[in-house]
């Protein structure tokens, strides 16, 4: 059967996949974004819906302060008699922790902390009943794997860590996973980084805590050699069997803008078919190479596999909730993001800016799954001064964002487009609008520039453009991990949102 990569377009790294009968369940990394954790479902492994967060109440963990690219990395989703397990870093203040539910949907607990540094923990149930944990450790010269025993309800370590694994020899051996397969313990890891040298290695033990033997083959899957493929920086992977006891993997992969090694779209996540060597090693994918059209024995047929224009959305802000696809950056702050009775989205903002470090502004937004897409919105804004906007806006993070906006300029009502690219900040147009009536903003994206166009009235046109080479991964000061969220705002004011919608205008994938 034909499937299309990614499964999950846009900024979804990590991912993390457990089966029970034979629904799939998968888990991605969402750093200082709120809700955290996104959970999704499937059944045949190409089609995914959200089927909620992990991370949903304020009191379960605090994300706010948290600084951009930092907060919740690379969860693993495992189930054990009945019970769903979370394992999962906050990189700066909780650690490592695991949170549990008896079904996908929640409710999720509180976190149990594990009192174990290291990041990319992952959980192994042995047939015994014996719970490991293994992350990534590291003493600042040399990194492996480390492997303990874990009471996965109390978070207690009851033996270990011990390093079982420095890799094969690349940088950062991280992203562990344990699997049994005909007796044998297969540690899966990530090396090389989680750039273009990127890569999954295998080994091989009788016995969890080694002495493991590395796969003659290994790097199972990287990239880093292929120059022309559209997809790069492969690796942080997960095995799972389905019901007819074929093996897959998920991975994380990016998609350049062009031959330049930039991209704007996050870590994406990929699914590649796994088959097992005659000697007893994996197989993975085209002869250890992912493509965006691939082929596998699917557990079913694809029907609108994430990748094509099912990534279309449009929201009219029914309510009563806001939907669970918008994220908010670190909280969502009581009386900031509310739906109204009505109808509609009503940002509430203070004086918190899209460029504030670590802060939370009046933000809502979706990861940008497609280099070409059409990202709209319609919304009733009255700005009290010039310091107060509301809008649309491409945003990577506090330092890399490209707004259009509704404001007040010497008494009357404008749409300005501003762009922010380390700590330069410019307003690179201004046009005037009528003093009322509902502001159509859109965004068209392309591998080249973000265009930003509006309506209000008589009045409409284009405002100027900001190139997407401005919001890539690659770019960014200090070392980032997410990708361009299309979003919507408001800074000292009220602003009611009317709809959104983002369509995806160019070829599928
Ligand atoms: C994560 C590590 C990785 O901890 O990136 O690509 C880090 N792999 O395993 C952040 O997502």
């Amino acid at each position: 059967m034909k499937y299309k990569n990614p499964i999950l377009p846009g900024f979804h790294p990590d991912p993390s996949i457990c089966r029970v009968g034979d629904i799939f369940y998968l888990a991605t990394s969402s750093f200082h974004y709120f809700p955290g954790i996104p959970l999704w479902r499937s059944r045949n492994l190409v089609d995914w819906k959200l089927a909620g967060h992990g991370i949903s109440r304020p009191g379960q963990m605090d994300l706010t302060r948290t600084g951009a690219s930092r907060g919740l990395y690379a969860p693993t989703i495992r189930e054990r008699g009945g019970s769903f397990y979370i394992a999962c870093t906050e990189v700066d203040r909780a650690g490592n922790f695991i949170i549990t539910a008896p079904s996908i949907d929640g409710p999720w607990s509180d976190p149990v902390m594990i009192a174990l540094g290291g990041v990319d923990p992952s959980l192994f149930f042995d047939d015994d009943g014996v719970a490991y944990l293994c992350t990534s450790c590291s003493d600042g010269e040399t990194a492996g794997i480390a492997l303990s025993v874990i009471n996965p309800a109390s978070g207690e370590i009851l033996a270990g860590p011990k390093v079982i694994s420095c890799g094969s020899g690349g940088r950062w051996p991280e992203g562990p996973h344990i699997y049994k397969k005909n007796g044998l313990y297969y540690l899966l890891i990530s090396e090389g980084g989680t750039e273009y040298g990127h890569m999954l290695t295998v080994f091989r033990a009788a016995s969890p805590w080694g002495p493991y033997e590395a796969c003659p083959r290994n790097p199972v899957l990287s990239h880093r050699d292929f120059a022309w493929n559209p997809i790069q920086c492969v690796g942080h992977g997960d095995l799972v069997d389905d019901a007819a006891g074929n093996w897959w993997l998920v991975c994380l992969g990016v998609r350049p803008i062009g031959s330049v090694l930039l991209h704007n779209l996050g870590r994406e996540t990929y699914l590649a078919p796994v088959s097992w060597g005659l000697d007893g090693w994996p197989l993975v994918g085209d002869h250890g190479v992912l493509n965006l059209k691939m082929e596998g024995p699917l557990p079913g047929p694809a029907v609108d596999n994430n990748s094509g224009v099912s990534g279309d959305w449009h929201d009219e802000f029914a309510g009563p909730q806001l939907s669970s696809e918008w994220s908010s950056l670190r909280a969502r702050l009581p009386g900031v993001v509310e739906m109204e009775k009505q109808g509609g989205l009503l940002l509430s903002g203070g004086g918190v800016s899209l460029s504030l470090p670590m802060a939370t502004p009046a933000f809502v937004g979706r990861p940008q799954q497609a280099f070409d897409c059409i990202f709209k919105t319609s919304f009733d804004f009255d700005p009290s001064s010039e310091e107060s906007e509301a809008g649309i806006v491409a945003y990577y993070d506090d330092s890399y964002h490209y707004e259009a906006f509704v404001t007040r300029r010497s008494g009357a009502r404008v749409i300005d487009l501003r762009k922010h690219i380390h700590d330069t900040e410019a307003v690179a147009a201004t046009v005037s609008i009528p003093q009322e009536g509902t502001v159509h903003l859109f965004i068209e994206t392309s591998r080249e520039c973000y265009r930003f166009f509006y309506a209000c009235g008589e009045a409409s046109g284009e405002l100027g453009s900001g190139m997407t080479a401005g919001l890539c991964t690659e770019g960014t000061w200090r070392m980032s991990f997410t990708g361009v969220f299309l979003g919507l705002y408001c800074v000292r004011g009220r602003a009611l949102f009317h709809d959104s919608s983002c369509v995806d205008v160019g070829q599928a994938s």
